[in-house]
């Protein structure tokens, strides 16, 4: 059994967990899964703070420590599974990759609160405020400067999956749930992402615990 235990929300809807949870799967980080029920108000509380004095999941639980927030934690994976190539092995790229990461963990607050995640829902007529517009407006320009820059080795942002692909997985979920217009670079982007299958594994995990609520 795992030492590492990943802590995190319902797939559906908890795009924090699903950041971490995509890092390990694509480093062949082992780890135990254990599932807590978001929006239950008290009684998410309680079932989240044993594992999380924050009172927020993702966390992750190795050695006696406590990680939490998903950067910290895909930070922790890239360090414990330092062949795996979670950032791009170039200076400029993986510099690049970390501000696209940061930009997105602490950004974006009117496409987090206005488009949640939604992953099996379909919600195409949502009125978009321009503070959300001028948010997909700059994550565009993020992607496509990335692959601009550094796609040449493959379809992820910085060619090769990375954290930074992490961090804008429930923002792919998002663009197909709220039926938002891309470009094509945006488009190619989504559908590599969409592919991986480490995603659908996800994708699947959420579909059977809507159906099994
Ligand atoms: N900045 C944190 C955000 C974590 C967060 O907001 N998690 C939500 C679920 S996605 C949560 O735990 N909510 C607690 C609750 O609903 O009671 C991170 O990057 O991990």
């Amino acid at each position: 059994m795992s030492d590492v235990i990943l802590v995190i929300g319902d797939k559906n809807i908890s795009s924090w967990s699903m950041r971490p949870w995509l890092a390990l799967r694509h480093a062949g980080i082992p780890f135990q899964e254990v599932s807590v029920k978001l929006r239950q108000e008290e009684k998410t509380r309680a079932a989240i703070l044993p594992h999380s004095p924050s009172g927020l999941v993702p966390v992750v639980k190795v050695g006696g420590v406590t990680i939490n927030e998903s950067l910290g934690i895909c930070e922790w994976a890239a360090e414990r599974a330092p062949h795996a190539g979670l950032w791009p092995d170039d200076w400029r790229a993986r510099a690049m990759a970390r501000s696209a990461a940061t930009e997105m963990h602490n950004g974006f607050p009117a496409v987090r609160r206005e488009l949640s995640m939604d992953i099996l829902g379909r919600h195409p007529g949502v009125e978009r405020s321009p503070e959300c517009e001028a948010n997909i407006a700059r994550i565009l320009e993020v992607w496509t400067a990335a692959r601009a820059a550094f796609g040449q080795d493959g379809p992820f942002l910085f060619g090769r999956w990375s954290v930074a692909d992490a961090m804008y997985a429930p923002v792919v979920t998002r663009f197909i749930t709220y039926d938002v217009p891309l470009p094509a670079v945006a488009t190619a982007y989504v559908e590599a992402m969409l592919a991986d299958p480490h995603l659908q594994e996800w994708i699947a995990g959420a579909r059977a615990e809507v159906a099994g609520a």
